[in-house]
């Protein structure tokens, strides 16, 4: 008997044991593929609780970035059950940080998947477009489908197929930023269905989370950019993504809040907006310009004739002069008509002057339509909307000197011939400590204002390095309130837009390698000092310059 009870205390004792060490899975996690994210981009299908990702023709790099975040503090597991349809490389990722200069520059990410029969696993670790691991592992069962699971015990990653661990990989620095995106990576002609994923903890793990709140820490303030814009005659906004304002509530609800005027960064452009000869797609362009109206914001055009962001259909054309002259206008009378009584300005020509500041820029526009297409351009949006503004838009003309003297007299030949020009855009992307002087910018608004001209601010941003302090976090702070103080002190400077307003999309870290933050918000929507910054200006009395709050001033003491 008392052998027995023994027994029994082993057994006991054991299972115990055996339940303590079993992963338990975290809460929230049941809904993760219920997310509307997933299916929020377009092209990821979501079926009856399922998630299809279909590669096309493409090797496909999908990152949910909408979605559900795995919050990586601590040792956790990611079980997925999928399947795949061809016997190439499908996967699901976990994302720890994305690239930017191209997907896989400075980004972390993790592939658990099939290729060949066989379990795969890819780390790729941001120094290259190769893996820095790859394995694979054989294992039973990997037809139809496949449960796979990666558990993470501090570097080490222990890979399991259908509950049995098949290897080990160990990958630094996974997750650097304490969370991960899921996402997936499929190979071309492959379609990779999740039924299921599971995030699991060891039991005594607290940290590790799924979160959905979308990674936001927007506080709103009292009352909001735009009302404080509003007191003061002067429109504030950024440049915006049609699929961000669908699928991110938070900046949906920020640039609804704090903005009076938006601008799309990309979705009234040439190649998205006319992609084939005799097609027009209105999609994007339309949920920027419904938003806008929904939310009472004003709306610049941007833009309708540019050398870069033309379809191949422009780009290899042989068209004769008639010919280009004939899809242009058609282009402006269509986009400018589409949109009448609606965009109330538009940047009609942008970079116009060439490369080196010297004469007209030689592009498609000027070899096709001729010399003078800048002035046909105007004419033909000021025939198809004789309300809208029009601008010419430029960049590194902000300030005095050879560019922006360039600008400037192209700008005062076409009034002088009596174009229909309104006014210059001034793009304004800067890097903190090199930028013109606010008192040159000055001038130069001020003799575009004496050919009868408005400016607009049209895509500022200030750059900073990636490892920003927060000294350079005040500089910048500091330049945006000079660049607003100078634009609210000129008459004729009627907006101050930027070029996005989170630096969670801004265009920057893709473009400038080492470089990051040039927005008023941070990545997780909080205000930034910058933010603060462009409230004092906007909350100084109308009758006051900022020499009475001694600031940005020139003056003896
Ligand atoms: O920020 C835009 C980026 O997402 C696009 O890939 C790129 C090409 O269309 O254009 C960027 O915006 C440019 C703007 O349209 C004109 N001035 C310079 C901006 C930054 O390159």
């Amino acid at each position: 008997m008392r052998k027995f009870w023994m027994l029994g205390c082993i057994i006991l004792a054991l299972l115990t044991a055996c339940t303590a060490n079993k992963w338990q899975p975290v809460e929230g996690s049941a809904e993760l593929l219920k997310d509307l994210s997933w299916g929020c981009p377009g092209w990821v299908e979501v079926r009856d609780g399922t998630v299809l990702i279909g590669a096309g023709n493409e090797f496909r790099a999908y990152v949910n970035t909408y979605g559900p975040r795995l919050m990586t503090n601590g040792d956790f597991g990611v079980a997925v059950t999928l399947s795949a349809a061809q016997d190439n490389l499908a996967a699901f990722s976990l994302v720890g940080r994305l690239g930017t200069t191209d997907w896989w520059d400075g980004g972390r990410k993790l592939d658990v998947g099939l290729e060949a029969g066989q379990v795969i696993v890819n780390y790729y670790n941001g120094v290259s477009f190769m893996p820095s691991v790859a394995q694979t592992f054989a294992a039973e069962g990997l037809s139809g489908k496949v449960k796979l699971e990666v558990r993470r015990v501090i570097t080490e990653f222990i890979i399991l197929a259908n509950d049995k661990e098949v290897g080990r990989v160990t990958a630094e620095d996974a997750f650097p930023d304490g969370f991960a995106y899921f996402g997936a990576s499929v190979r071309p002609q492959n379609t990779l269905t999740l039924y299921d994923i599971t995030v699991t903890a060891p039991p005594e793990n607290t940290t590790v989370a799924v979160d959905f709140s979308g990674g936001s820490a927007y506080t709103p303030i009292e009352p909001p950019l735009r009302a404080l814009a509003d007191a003061r005659n002067i429109l504030i906004g950024g440049a915006v993504e049609p699929q961000h304002i669908r699928c991110d509530q938070t900046y949906a609800e920020v640039l609804g809040r704090e903005f009076n005027i938006l601008v799309a960064e990309n979705a009234f452009k040439f190649w998205p907006i006319h992609p084939e000869q005799g097609r027009y797609d209105f999609t994007g362009a339309d949920t920027v310009a419904e938003f806008a109206e929904t939310h009472a914001m004003q709306i610049r055009g941007h833009t309708l004739v540019w050398h870069t962001s033309t379809p191949d259909w422009i780009n290899n054309a042989t068209f004769t002069q008639e010919q280009w002259n004939a899809v242009l206008q058609d282009h402006i009378t269509t986009v400018v008509s589409r949109y009448k009584g609606r965009v109330a300005y538009w940047d009609v020509v942008n970079e116009g002057i060439s490369e080196n500041g010297v004469g007209l820029r030689k592009t498609v526009w000027s070899d096709g339509v001729g010399p003078d297409y800048i002035d046909k351009a105007f004419t033909w949006a000021h025939a198809a909307d004789p309300d809208a503004l029009l601008f010419y838009n430029d960049y590194a003309a902000e300030g005095m000197g050879g560019k922006s003297d360039e600008v400037y007299n192209l700008v005062k030949g076409m009034v002088e011939r009596g174009i229909p020009i309104h006014g210059v855009g001034l793009q304004m992307h800067f890097v903190a400590g090199a930028s013109p002087s606010p008192e040159d910018i000055a001038r130069n608004i001020q003799r575009l204002g004496e050919l009868g001209l408005q400016v607009h601010i049209t895509e500022l941003d200030i750059r900073l390095p990636v490892e920003a302090s927060k000294d350079d976090l005040d500089q910048q702070a500091n330049l945006y309130q000079q660049l607003l103080e100078v634009c609210t002190q000129a008459e004729n400077c009627a907006a101050f837009v930027m070029w996005g307003f989170t630096d969670r999309y801004s265009w920057v870290p893709n473009s400038f390698s080492g470089y990051d933050h040039a927005l008023i918000f941070d990545k997780a929507y909080r205000s930034k000092p910058a933010y603060f910054s462009l409230r004092k200006v906007l909350e100084m009395p109308q009758s006051l310059g900022p020499e009475d709050f001694g600031a940005s001033c020139n003056c003896a003491p």
